[in-house]
């Protein structure tokens, strides 16, 4: 259930508690290929825009752009205590010699000295230098067992304060809760009305984790257009929002918080203007009911090699559980 926290600018934003008892803002800026616009995006979110929650990771190769966003925004009274940044780590960097290297590498290009959230961003280790799509030997054997004890060892000396995971299927998780001693607080997945994903969101309900819904708008280039879908459309029209702010809101009333990424002044402001209305039942429901259910961000050009594997499908990318 979320609760309401304030802004310095007394703007109402949501918030979920974590298993951890922190708390991750309902709403934050996704920077997946914002490019060298990132750190002014990331100081208009923050000052302008009222928020709080920023998503970055490694492989976005937009960190230091991230840092110096976020520094122009302590540097203009927000407090580093009341931002929430998340980050990854990539697929390369999955063994357990490279776990904290790789943090020290990102708090360094962030400028910062800790991270709110620290996840795993694929569970697929990746060799250096992996072609898209991988040749035989790219993708290697991943000790997560490993893995997980040092992104523990990362929460334990204060480097993060909430680690998780991306990109997961229930059989990964399972055998994660298995061995861990920190739990996951966090798991990042594609969601949209496009594809609900519905039986990883009830399993992390049901184990206490948060799910933060990524490409909450059906992504960028070669996405699927959500923001033209019909039924977006006319519930945008009828509630006098944006259809922006109907899939914002979808997200955030189905207890997941939400990452849109946008570049674009206006709709960064627009996109977190979804505090104090609701959907109405029917209308949140007719989103749920949006057909042709499917992935848009299913891994094949990073992980699926049809001859050699070891992934040799979409559907060995999933665990064949889709
Ligand atoms: P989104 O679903 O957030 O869509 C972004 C696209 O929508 C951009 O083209 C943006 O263009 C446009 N847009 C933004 N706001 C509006 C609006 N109000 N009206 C119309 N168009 C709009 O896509 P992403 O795939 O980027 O997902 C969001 C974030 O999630 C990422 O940036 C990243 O941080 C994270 N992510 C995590 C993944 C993971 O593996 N863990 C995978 C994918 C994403 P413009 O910039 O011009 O506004
Ligand atoms: C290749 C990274 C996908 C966006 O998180």
């Amino acid at each position: 259930m979320a609760q309401a926290t304030f802004t310095a600018e007394d703007q109402k934003i949501e918030s979920f508690r974590l298993l951890s008892g922190h708390t991750i803002p309902a709403i934050g800026l996704g920077t997946w290929r914002a490019g060298s616009q990132a750190d002014n995006s990331v100081k208009i979110a923050i000052v302008e825009g009222g928020y709080r929650h920023i998503d970055t990771a490694w492989e976005y190769g937009v960190q230091e752009s991230v840092g110096h966003g976020v520094k122009a925004a302590i540097h203009a009274g927000v407090e580093r205590r009341d931002l929430f940044i998340t980050s990854k780590l990539w697929c390369t960097e999955l063994s357990p010699e490279r776990v904290r290297p790789a943090l020290l590498n990102t708090l360094q290009q962030l400028q910062l000295e800790y991270l709110d959230l620290y996840l795993i961003h694929w569970p697929f280790r990746l060799a250096d230098g992996a072609s898209r799509p991988p040749k035989p030997g790219d993708v290697q054997e991943m000790d997560m067992e490993g893995v997980w004890r040092e992104m523990e060892g990362l929460v334990k000396d204060k480097l993060v304060r909430d680690i998780g995971v991306c990109n997961f299927t229930l059989k990964k998780m399972n055998k994660l809760l298995g061995f861990a001693e920190t739990m996951p607080s966090v798991c990042q997945m594609e969601m949209h009305p496009g594809w609900r994903n519905d039986k990883m969101l009830e399993a992390c309900k049901q184990n206490g984790i948060h799910v933060t819904a990524y490409s909450p708008l059906g992504s960028q280039e070669g996405g699927r257009d959500l923001i033209h879908d019909e039924t977006v459309d006319r519930i945008a029209k009828k509630l006098s929002k944006t259809p922006g702010q109907v899939l914002v809101k979808w997200a955030i009333q189905r207890g997941t918080s939400v990452i849109p990424k946008s570049n674009n002044p206006d709709r960064i402001k627009e996109n977190i203007k979804v505090f104090g209305w609701e959907l109405p039942q029917e209308d949140f429901q007719a989103l749920c009911n949006i057909p042709d259910q499917k992935r848009v961000l299913h891994g094949e050009q990073l992980f699926v090699n049809k001859n050699a594997g070891p992934l040799r499908s979409v559907a060995d990318v999933w665990d064949h559980e889709d």
